[in-house]
């Protein structure tokens, strides 16, 4: 039975990971920090087959622990500070979770388990203002929030080590990938759960920032299938992972209020509130390799899966009722 620890098992990516692994026949452990409120939604239907371990990416020693308890043959890095606004308000916050706390994970397989794979959670946010679309693995990053600074420390670092250490250790380059599971804040949870709202008679209004911004938005249950193809292949890599769709937020608006019958012109208002100090226009994948070597490729179309999440959305709010 081959063993993974996942961090960041609690999030969305991380949840959907853990069922395909569990799924696989993976004894899978989850490293999760303290709380003083349990945070397990999303996991709470697969609790009994997976094993939870306390740790911290701020925290050298539990993560050594962690590796020391789960003896991995797989190790998946999806813990993070992953929202890009608060990226500004806590940058070096953000710099210890997501960049030196990838460190601290490398470390610790290094001492405890060498030879265990490697998966590093990257992001197409470590693209931002490129002038090259749609990008591939051979774009240069050009990040644009203190997070997409951050994820790039992550990326080298995960590549030194491979480089320095002969470890297995790989980057995904993941694109916005979302679902009924993922946090009310981003831009696609935050619209499919207001128009939930709004046709249940719970709100009148939507509020957003940029609605001209661009993403290559793809579904999380075909993604993590991709992150476990890249740690079953005979020679580490680097993958970008994502559909070679692009969608302004606008037509994300679109798509959702259409769905349920409304005209998103009536409800959606700009609040420059939301607007970021540096945007990151458009996002677009090229994720021919990925493709080729890993034979994946994306299941859900864009539109599908905002309907998703609105039905998502519009049954959780009337059980909620
Ligand atoms: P998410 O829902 O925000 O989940 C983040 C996870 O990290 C949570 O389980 C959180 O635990 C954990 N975490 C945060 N700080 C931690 C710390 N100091 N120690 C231990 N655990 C910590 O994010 P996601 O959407 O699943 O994304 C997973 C990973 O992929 C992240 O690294 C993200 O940056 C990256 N990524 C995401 C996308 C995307 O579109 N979703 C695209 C590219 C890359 P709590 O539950 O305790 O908060
Ligand atoms: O949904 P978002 O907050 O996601 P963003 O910034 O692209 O980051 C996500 O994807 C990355 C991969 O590229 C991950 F690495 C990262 O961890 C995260 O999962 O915003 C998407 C776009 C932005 O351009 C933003 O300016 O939507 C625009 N937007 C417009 N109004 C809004 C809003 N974003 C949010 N969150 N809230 C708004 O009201």
């Amino acid at each position: 039975m081959k063993k993974a620890l996942i961090t960041g098992i609690t999030g969305q990516t991380g949840s959907y990971l853990a069922e395909l692994l569990v799924d696989k026949g993976y004894k899978v452990f989850g490293l999760i920090r303290r709380a003083s409120v349990e945070r397990h939604e999303r996991i709470s239907h697969i609790l009994d087959k997976i094993t939870l371990l306390q740790g911290d990416l701020l925290d050298q020693y539990s993560l050594i622990e962690a590796v020391k308890k789960s003896n991995p043959d797989e190790v998946y890095n999806l813990a993070a500070q992953s929202f890009v606004p608060t990226s500004w308000n806590q940058p070096v916050l953000t710099a210890e979770f997501t960049s030196v706390g990838v460190t601290r994970m490398l470390e610790a397989i290094r001492l405890m388990k060498k030879d265990a794979k490697f998966y590093q959670a990257s992001s197409s946010e470590m693209f931002g203002a490129t002038e090259e679309s749609p990008q591939n693995e051979r774009t240069r990053f050009h990040p644009r929030s203190p997070y997409g600074v951050a994820k790039v420390y992550g990326y080298w670092i995960t590549v030194n080590y491979r480089e320095s250490y002969d470890m297995f250790n790989c980057n995904g380059i993941l694109f916005n990938h979302e679902s009924p599971r993922r946090g009310l804040e981003f831009v696609t949870r935050k619209v499919t759960n207001a128009v939930a709202m709004i046709k249940l008679g719970m709100a009148d209004e939507l509020l957003l920032g940029n609605l001209e911004a661009r993403r290559d938005w793809g579904f999380a249950g075909d993604y993590v299938k991709a992150i476990w193809l890249m740690l079953q292949q005979d020679k580490p890599d680097d993958y970008v992972i994502g559909t070679g769709e692009m969608h302004s937020v606008k037509e994300l608006c679109e798509v959702a209020f259409s769905y349920a019958g409304l005209n998103y012109e009536d409800y959606v208002k700009v609040d420059k509130a939301f607007y970021r100090p540096a945007e990151v226009d458009k996002l677009m994948a090229d994720s021919s390799k990925a493709r080729k070597v890993l034979g994946w490729k994306p299941s859900v179309s864009f539109k599908e899966l905002i309907e998703m999440m609105v039905d998502a959305d519009i049954e959780r709010l009337k059980n909620k009722k």
